[in-house]
């Protein structure tokens, strides 16, 4: 697997020397600065990838170009949101980009209640608490229904959450469920996320998925044109937040997406950790079936809990066996390079890791500080190394 990391640009406190020092080759980012809809030059791409390749790296997968509310509601400017796009990725696939990874959440992107969850030994993990996520929506940010939404029990567990979180306790909530977590496109304040999920009062879960097909089949023939493969992330978490249709959590939407266009340029950035926060979801399964699809991988792990709530455990800690992960994925690039494949190789990254040792205390972006990927990305090359030299793939 080429082993990639993800880097925020110029600003992110890992440099790229640390990412040549952790083993990577491959480089996973992305315009962040212009994430409001606006096409990227080929200028502005290659004002980024210049300092990559002085580094001796490749700019291996852009993740993620933005797609904005109005293409996933397909109202107001949805249309000159799908030129840009499409302006973005054949700008990308000009300048050597072979992967493009996007995303089809509805207001929020990834989603944490707890970005500093003490480990049990030292350092800190990600955490999505559901009985805190449905204080926060029910209680604090007060959305209508919002209580329709969930079973008795959690609106209990909630009340009882909240009750013993004090004004700071519920401010550090708000900011980690609302204000966007690294690599997500939106930040709101209360108001603001209120307006944005009045937006999809109309729209059902089926409206969601023709909206996400319509979308795919407008832009794989692009894709294909420029030589780039895409690669949607699924949701994460895996389900509805906030009453919002999500519609790329489970081996059936997977088959739905992957069918819409039969292309290899219309595939997936299978992650681990967000399909594995569904218990429902056997995540080595839908690696199988799914892997003449996977054009990207994100590594991380979870251990889940019994309602929904779950944290970002260790790399080979958590509840996806990612010896057998692996070993899916490298039988699949196997098939590919025996096919004669240039794209047999596939970008892999250490999705997330945990806040350890030295990095404790430093600024970082939550969830990719570099200890924790470094650890993570480690093991996983043990992973891999190990397999072949066994004979396993
Ligand atoms: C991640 C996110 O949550 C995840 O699984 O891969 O870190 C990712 O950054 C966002 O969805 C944006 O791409
Ligand atoms: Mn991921």
């Amino acid at each position: 697997m080429l082993q990639s990391w993800r880097w925020f640009g110029p600003n992110d406190p890992v440099t790229l020397d640390n990412v040549k020092q952790a083993g990577a080759s491959g480089i996973v980012t992305a315009l962040h600065h212009k994430y409001d809809g606006r096409a990227w030059t080929e200028a502005d791409i290659a004002e980024r990838l210049d300092p990559i390749r002085a580094a001796g790296l490749n700019w291996s997968v852009c993740e993620s170009i933005p797609i904005p509310t109005a293409v996933k509601l397909r109202t107001g400017a949805w249309r000159e949101a799908i030129d840009n796009w499409k302006t973005s990725l054949v700008a990308l696939g000009k300048a050597g980009v072979p992967v493009v990874c996007y995303n089809f959440m509805p207001v929020v992107d990834w989603t944490r209640t707890n970005l500093l969850y003490p480990l049990p030994t030292t350092g800190f993990a990600l955490r999505f608490d559901m009985a805190e996520f449905v204080a926060y929506d029910v209680l604090v940010l007060k959305r209508t229904d919002a209580e329709k939404d969930y079973s008795a029990e959690l609106l209990d567990a909630a009340k009882a959450r909240l009750a013993k979180m004090n004004d700071e306790q519920v401010a550090v909530l708000e900011r980690n469920i609302i204000a966007g977590l690294p690599g997500g496109e939106d930040a709101y304040t209360r108001e603001g996320i209120r307006d944005r999920i009045a937006l999809f009062d109309d729209l059902s879960s089926a409206d969601m998925q023709a909206n996400l097909i319509a979308f795919i089949r407008e832009v794989v023939p692009v894709a294909e044109e420029v030589g780039v493969k895409l690669g949607i992330h699924a949701d994460d978490p895996p389900f509805p937040l906030f009453g919002l249709p999500r519609v790329v959590s489970t081996a059936e939407d997977y088959r739905k997406i992957t069918q819409a266009v039969d292309s290899p340029a219309n595939g997936l950035t299978f992650c681990a950790g967000s399909l594995g926060s569904r218990r429902d979801n056997d995540v080595v399964a839908m690696a199988k079936e799914f892997a003449h699809r996977i054009n990207f991988v994100h590594l991380r792990n979870v251990a889940t809990e019994d309602d929904r709530s779950f944290i970002e455990s260790e790399h080979l800690g958590g509840d996806v066996n990612f010896v057998d992960l692996i070993q899916v994925l490298l039988r699949e690039e196997k098939r590919r390079a025996a096919e004669g494949r240039a794209d047999a190789q596939i970008p892999m990254r250490p999705d997330h890791g945990h806040l350890l040792a030295d990095d404790i205390g430093k600024k970082t972006n939550p969830g990719y500080s570099l200890i924790g990927r470094l650890k993570g990305l480690a093991e996983l090359r043990g992973i891999m190394v190990a397999l072949e030299r066994v004979g396993a793939v």
